[in-house]
């Protein structure tokens, strides 16, 4: 990798880098690990903060055979910010938003049988059109001066680049959908499926079928179908099992396999299938039902309340790099903690997380990084760019049952005026039309004691706040809490007569800072203000459209260096490398008790089963807890 000038950013494709290789651009080459950011791989300030373009380059082999008989794909995960594609020299593609995939057929451009050069530009600079919007390229002399308005400090090729190939005919997309009807145990998946390829005429129409499996964990096949286009059908499955979230069901997470076979031959009726097979693909799906109304969210027709989390994909070295260990360890402490969702705070996280979530039956509101929309720039632009973003979003994940919700947005300016009306009709207009049987929700932050409307929360199917009691508000002012979190979720519904969920609250905590009297920062501070919160959550339960608490933040993580967040935010109920902090033991209890009273969960074998009774009835003496002396 080499890093351009951040005064001259425009080096690299003046100098034709792609061309000539990396090697003769008279920068320093430097080795760098993909998947990950780049910004804490050297010791290098500069290539830390770097505002600009770096580029990556490798050389790599494509199989001789898949020259004539197949396609050859190249794919990426994703690159933070913007990316542009260069094959052996030639431009092949270019990609403008971090945190999804892009791909293309690139079989024009690579020698088969013989090593390629790839060459990546990736420029981390933002501006006021794009999503999440930024100013961090503002020249200040002869210098790009850093300027992150938000937390994406990092930058690089942060998920897995795939090389991979395809028949010519193919199967390119499957769209899935499923149903659950409990009194009679019978689940329906629907597909849809989409064929790409070399089709001469209406030959498409006549030759070729598909042969459509569902199997379960046993590799039994419990409904099959051949169907021909337009490849679209429904499957029955008696005596299913129903996908579940976390605790519950004892056994959450069930995922059937899909198997689509595409054959080649004419459609001779159920009995043929023994023609040329030109592809097959294979898609876990997990049969549940999604409901909501105008008081709560259903899932299997059971009243869903979601206890969770936001995070950051954030570890020390690989940033926002795609990370196993880290993935698995957050799964396994997400569980420990008896949590059931994570808001994708503030980007959709990797794909293979996705899959773990089906797997483990955690239930996700999916956003992508439209983070403080600013109201400057509310135009025809910024829609357009925010509207692809969600269009791509969903397009990536619409098949995971995990996914309950799309949220539009983080703490926009949504506030009358600038414009906000027109720009978030249109929004929704267009994400409704494609929301593949999903609510719309968004986190709101604007002031709700003025007299501005909010013109976004009124067109949401549920309303989410995020509100910073006692810690950005009021700071220090624990006594406010719980009233205010109940007055703000009161008007949210009152405004709107939607179900309400908060979607951020919380405060910092370092871990061994303690004093007396109680200090912002501590470790009891931070209970002490979730204590208060718990009580206007269990007041606002009673109501029934109160269906959900998400924590700010899973982890501590790193933001850019400002003076305000030293050491990153330590937000987190776990510590940055992922061991819980004192919150965790209160939180773990609180979200047990609740999964038992509210889905007779079993609760953990651990050392707690001794607390049953003060579990049992902790929902009640939560308030004693938060009433006691500050101390
Ligand atoms: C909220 C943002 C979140 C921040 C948090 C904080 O949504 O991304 O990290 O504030 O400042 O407003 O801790």
């Amino acid at each position: 990798m080499v890093k351009a000038s951040s005064a001259r950013p425009k080096e690299g494709y003046q100098q034709k880098w792609y061309e000539k290789g990396i090697i003769h651009s008279g920068r320093k080459v430097l080795s760098m690990a993909v998947p990950a950011s780049y910004n804490d791989i050297t010791v290098s300030q500069s290539l830390r903060y770097h505002v600009g373009a770096v580029w990556y380059e490798r050389n790599f082999f494509v199989p001789g055979s898949w020259g004539r008989r197949r396609r050859t794909w190249l794919r990426f995960g994703s690159v933070h910010y913007k990316a542009e594609v260069w094959i052996n020299g030639e431009p092949a593609m270019s990609h403008n938003s971090g945190s999804l995939p892009f791909e293309m057929e690139v079989g024009n451009y690579v020698n088969f049988g013989a090593t390629n050069r790839l060459t990546v530009m990736c420029d981390n600079r933002q501006g006021g059109y794009t999503i999440p919007q930024g100013n961090n390229h503002e020249a200040e002399g002869n210098r790009t001066k850093e300027r992150y308005t938000f937390e994406m400090y990092n930058a690089g090729i942060y998920r897995s680049v795939h090389l991979y190939s395809t028949p010519r005919i193919y199967i390119s997309d499957i769209d899935v959908d499923t149903e659950y009807f409990s009194s009679e145990q019978l689940g329906v998946v629907r597909y849809r499926l989409f064929l790409d390829g070399d089709f001469y005429g209406k030959s498409r129409n006549r030759a070729y079928y598909i042969h459509v499996q569902l199997q379960n964990q046993e590799s039994q096949v419990v409904a099959a179908q051949i169907n021909r286009h337009p490849f679209r059908g429904s499957l029955q499955v008696h005596n299913v099992r129903a996908w579940w979230p976390f605790l519950m069901n004892p056994q959450p997470g069930y995922l059937y396999r899909l198997q689509v076979e595409l054959h080649k031959g004419a459609y001779k009726g159920e009995e043929s299938i023994d023609d040329e097979i030109l592809d097959i693909y294979r898609l876990p799906v997990g049969i549940r039902s999604l409901m909501w109304n105008n008081d709560s969210l259903l899932l299997n027709g059971k009243n869903l309340y979601l206890r969770g989390f936001g995070r950051h994909e954030d570890f020390e070295t690989r940033g926002r790099g795609l990370d196993y260990p880290m993935m698995l360890r957050d799964f396994n402490l997400l569980k420990w903690i008896g949590a059931n969702a994570y808001h994708t705070t503030h980007y959709p996280y990797s794909e293979e997380f996705m899959q773990f979530a089906d797997e483990c039956g955690i239930m996700i509101i999916d956003e992508y990084s439209a983070v403080d929309i600013d109201a400057n720039f509310l135009n025809r632009h910024l829609l357009e760019n925010h509207m692809s973003v969600l269009e791509q979003l969903i397009h990536r994940d619409k098949n995971h049952p995990s996914v309950i919700a799309w949220s539009v947005a983080n703490e926009p300016y949504s506030s009358s005026g600038y414009g906000s009306a027109k720009y978030f009709q249109s929004l929704m207009w267009y994400i409704r039309k494609i929301a593949q049987g999903r609510p719309l929700t968004a986190a709101i932050s604007r002031p709700f004691h003025d007299d501005k409307k909010n013109n976004l929360a009124e067109l949401l199917d549920i309303v989410g706040f995020n509100r910073y009691n006692s810690w950005y508000r009021d700071t220090r002012s624990l006594e406010g809490i719980t009233g205010a979190v109940t007055e703000e979720a009161l008007h949210w519904r009152k405004e709107t007569g939607k179900p309400i969920i908060i979607m951020e609250y919380g405060a910092n905590a370092i871990n061994n800072y303690r004093s007396l009297p109680l200090v912002v920062g501590s470790p009891n501070y931070q209970r002490q203000l979730y204590s208060r919160h718990f009580l206007a959550f269990d007041t606002l339960r009673q109501k029934k459209w109160f269906i959900g608490e998400i924590v700010w933040n899973f982890a501590d993580f790193q933001t850019a260096q400002t003076v305000s967040r030293v050491g990153g935010d330590r937000n987190g109920i776990f510590s940055r490398n992922r061991q819980p902090k004192e919150m965790a033991y209160v939180l773990r209890r609180r979200y047990y008790a609740l999964s038992r009273h509210l889905d007779k969960a079993m609760v953990p074998r651990a050392h707690e089963e001794r607390k049953m009774d003060w579990m049992v009835t902790f929902l009640k003496n939560v308030s004693t807890d938060s009433s006691s002396s500050l101390e």
